[in-house]
């Protein structure tokens, strides 16, 4: 018998890829985004399965909405993807991130309590709630300290899952990942940012962009991968929560470093601080230089996840490591910045 399997947040950067990865598994896929996502479904058109998939508006604001979907399908697995998911954006729209990164999920698992306890439940946790991290390597069992108002929302979230798992006996899992990147990742986020702003420089588009804190440190992974440790989450015997990363850590500036080698880009950095600059070697031209309005109010100074229960559990490893991540989303850039000429 075939599944059907809801994706919120269909038009992102996991749901698209995730969309794609359980399309060569045989499902049945709803996609779900809100009204004002529609117009963004590059992703899926980038990956050819715009067709494949059945679109319903959710918003995940409202509950009658999402009760709707839910009956008019008879659905196996739910992936909550959907989230107002940039960290920055948080601080400025703290309720809105609220309501649907936080009481998102909890719409979605009181539909599934009362409709049909059967159907399996999958929230996108984030490395984001470990924040002021309290212990080096974060396992499942690391105690959270959230910085944000996202990161706050998705413990929310995360609880709630623990809670009606415990409570109702739900299959209700949550899926912890640290940053995970790929071609598909919003221009916002600051591994994309960075690549398309050293390839805006190449092309002479632009002379120079700005970034925020060079010193943060993330365990970035590549997102292709990550979806199929998603769809093991919901295959296992019990549900669970777990890991997902790369174990290694890096900072904004290695970003950069690896970036500019891979790109050939003959640079120094120059200045402290504020004044830190990226400059071309040969003429002293800037390159990057910071801007504190991309300063959050209160950061997440270094993330490293610890993924041995889904090594062992999920029989999960990630392949990628960061230079081949680096290659893949430069790659593709370039082939895409020439094919839009
Ligand atoms: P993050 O990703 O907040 O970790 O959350 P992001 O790429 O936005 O930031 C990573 C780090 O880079 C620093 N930074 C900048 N960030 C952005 N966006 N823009 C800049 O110009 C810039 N300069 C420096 C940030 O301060 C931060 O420390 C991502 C999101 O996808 C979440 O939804 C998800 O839950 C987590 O990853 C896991």
């Amino acid at each position: 018998m075939k599944k059907t399997a809801l994706i919120t947040g269909i038009s992102g950067q996991d749901g698209a890829y995730l969309a794609q990865f359980l399309l060569k598994k045989k499902y049945k896929i709803i996609g779900t985004d809100r009204r004002s996502a529609r117009s963004v479904n590059w992703r899926l058109r980038r990956l050819n399965i715009e067709d494949k998939i059945i679109f319903e508006e959710m918003e995940l604001g409202e509950i009658y909405e999402i009760q709707r979907v839910f009956k008019k399908h008879k659905i196996d697995e739910v992936y909550n993807l959907a989230a107002q998911s940039f960290v920055g954006t948080s601080f400025s729209s703290p309720l809105n991130t609220s309501n649907i990164t936080g009481l998102g999920a909890l719409r979605i698992l009181e539909t599934i309590r009362t409709q049909n306890k059967k159907i399996k439940f999958y929230q996108a946790s984030s490395s984001e709630m470990f924040g002021d991290v309290l212990e080096a390597k974060q396992k499942e069992s690391t105690p959270l300290n959230p910085q944000s108002p996202y990161a706050i929302s998705k413990v929310f979230a995360h609880y709630l899952t623990q809670n009606y798992r415990k409570s109702y006996g739900i299959f209700a899992t949550s899926g912890i990942l640290f940053n995970h990147e790929s071609p598909l990742r919003g221009e916002e986020f600051v591994t994309r940012k960075i690549i398309i702003g050293l390839i805006k420089i190449i092309n002479k588009e632009i002379k120079y962009f700005e970034l925020g804190n060079l010193y943060a440190k993330r365990d970035w992974g590549y997102a292709k991968e990550y979806v199929e440790a998603i769809w093991k989450m919901l295959q296992t015997k019990k549900p669970d929560d777990f890991i997902i990363a790369t174990g290694k850590t890096y900072s904004i500036k290695d970003f950069i470093n690896k970036a500019t080698k891979y790109l050939n880009l003959n640079v120094k950095w120059i200045g402290k601080g504020l004044n830190e600059k990226l400059v071309d070697k040969k003429n002293n031209q800037i390159l990057i230089k910071i801007n504190p309005k991309y300063f959050r109010p209160a950061e997440v100074n270094i993330l490293t996840g610890n993924p041995t229960r889904a090594k062992k559990k999920l029989k999960w490893e990630p392949k990628t490591n960061i230079d081949q991540l680096i290659k893949i989303m430069i790659d593709d850039e370039i082939k895409y910045y020439k094919k839009n000429l």
